[in-house]
């Protein structure tokens, strides 16, 4: 991959149901990741998709009375519809029932084998239909219970084909050893390592009992086991995203893998041994983040505890969805949402401070100085805020801190609402002698709102667009967030940019 590449992928979401804020969230996380090395001018590949295999979405398909086909043809449309009803700007959606997906899948499991990485043997343990995962003693809850699902483990026993995982125990160690980021935060970093440092057992590359998959081409009588064909496709999507052109040399290994901590086992254990066995890179870095909850508990389509994303987009728009959810619900950790704290935010911070501060600005440009934005220096008194802002924000993004991120922006929207206060233009411009003074005031103004918006256009996209050109300076480029680097000229009247709500 090269040095100015950046591949940023989901978790791709089971057909089971329907998509729910739970779903929401990490593709909100991975889009703003997307768009700021897009403003970086990097080459970015963003990929998102769905999971339509395995027992998950088979036993949701017989409660339903169709075939695990038809169920995933009718589901998948909810979340590809969803991607771009929340702003998401991935390049490709992946469906793990494409054709070229699924004889990529037999390609590299079948070099897996032939690199001596896989034997028959019978599977005996615990198992969970809902998470597709054979359950180690240290992952069981009391009564033999799923910790996730809260449903009866169920016992397997079964003659499948095993991938060695326990001969990768060594390998996976050096690699935490060697790269003290491959899993971020540090908490999930140590998490992962436990597991591994607890000891590997071999797992199931292959299942007999269960007929919806991709065929194992050396035993037709089995398929893959759900988990590797749902990994690789962060991998076979670079081969046919793009008809006519492999784009596997210019993305992989893949910069940032986003997953819930449900999910870290598969990712920060089995994918990296999974690709070594295959003699393939492993990815730069996983990023695992924390759960929203409601009521203390996960919200999951299986316990029945959901919000539909689409409701509330219809309510507030995407914008105001994806800055609630990354600013609520810090990237990393558990959080609580509530319709309540949505609101709450939403007219805290952006109808009065952020909305606010842009109508303002603009009524104030318009009122005193005809709609032409004074073209003098910023006042030097903000510099101490915002120099160094860009750096600051991609640093904190390189590390996927996608809610630390935003609130050291969210810092400087405060920064120019207490400027406002302090210099007040409204009596600058009673006072005739103090003309050259409300010039910097406004000047400052709009450069700070252009320089802030600009920053937030990954959170905020379709509000970025608009308020930057309402202010006459449409380029969004990461480096035009320095004060001064663009001048507003010309601003134009907008209606609320976050409307109040009855
Ligand atoms: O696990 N809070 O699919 P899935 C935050 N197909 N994120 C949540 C969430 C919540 N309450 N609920 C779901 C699968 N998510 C597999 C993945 S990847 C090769 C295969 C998000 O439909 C979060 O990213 O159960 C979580 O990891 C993912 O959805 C699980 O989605």
């Amino acid at each position: 991959m090269a040095a100015s590449s950046f591949y940023v992928t989901t978790p791709i979401y089971y057909v089971n149901a329907a998509p729910h804020l739970g779903h929401a969230y990490t593709t909100i996380a991975a889009d703003v990741l997307a768009r700021h090395h897009r403003q970086r001018g990097q080459d970015v590949f963003f990929l998102t998709g769905t999971d339509e295999h395995g027992e998950p979405v088979k036993l949701a398909a017989e409660r339903e009375g169709i075939t695990p086909a038809e169920l995933a043809d009718r589901n998948y449309e909810h979340f590809k519809a969803l991607a771009p009803r929340l702003g998401a700007s991935n390049d490709f959606f992946i469906r793990t029932s494409d054709a070229a997906h699924m004889a990529k899948v037999q390609e590299v499991l079948t070099r897996v084998k032939d690199n001596g990485h896989a034997y028959e043997g019978v599977y005996e343990g615990w198992y969970c239909p809902r998470c597709a995962d054979f359950k180690t003693e240290r992952e069981i809850d009391p009564g033999n219970t799923c910790p996730i699902h809260k449903i009866p483990l169920t016992r397997e026993h079964e003659h499948n084909w095993f991938f060695r995982l326990s001969a990768f125990q060594e390998p996976l160690e050096r690699l935490f050893a060697d790269r003290p980021d491959f899993v971020r935060p540090q908490a999930r970093f140590n998490e992962a390592l436990s597991f591994i440092r607890g000891g590997l057992q071999d797992v199931s590359l292959t299942r007999r009992k269960v007929d919806w998959g991709v065929s194992v081409p050396w035993d037709p009588s089995q398929v893959f086991y759900v988990w590797w064909d749902a990994l690789l496709n962060y991998y076979t999507a670079l081969s046919y995203a793009r008809p006519g052109e492999d784009l596997t040399e210019r993305f992989w290994p893949a910069t940032f893998h986003l997953v819930g901590k449900d999910i870290l086992k598969f990712h920060t254990v089995y994918w990296p041994a999974l690709l070594m066995a295959a003699g393939l890179p492993v990815p730069e870095h996983v990023f695992v983040h924390g759960f929203l909850l409601m009521e203390g508990e996960k919200m999951s389509k299986s316990l029945g505890n959901v919000l539909d994303p689409f409701e509330a987009i219809d309510r507030y728009g995407a914008d105001a969805l994806r800055y609630y959810l990354l600013r609520d619900v810090s990237f990393g950790q558990d959080g609580s949402v509530s319709a309540a704290a949505f609101e709450g935010r939403y007219e805290r911070e952006l109808a009065n401070e952020y909305g606010n501060l842009a109508s303002r600005t603009i009524a104030m440009i318009d009122r005193y100085r005809g709609g032409e934005a004074p073209q003098v220096r910023h006042d030097p008194a903000l510099d101490e805020d915002f120099d160094g802002l860009i750096e600051q924000i991609s640093e904190l993004l390189d590390r996927a801190e996608v809610t630390a991120a935003l609130d050291q922006i969210w810092q400087r929207v405060r920064r120019l609402n207490r400027y406002v206060e302090e210099r007040a233009p409204w009596k600058l411009a009673k006072d005739a002698a103090a003309a050259g003074e409300l010039d910097v005031v406004l000047a400052s103004l709009a450069e700070g709102l252009r320089v802030l918006t600009v920053l937030l256009q990954p959170w905020l996209p379709q509000t970025a667009q608009r308020l930057l050109a309402a202010l006459g300076a449409p380029d969004h480029a990461l480096e035009a967030a320095r004060l001064g680097a663009r001048r507003v000229g010309r601003v134009e009247r907008l209606e609320p940019l976050f409307p109040k709500h009855g």
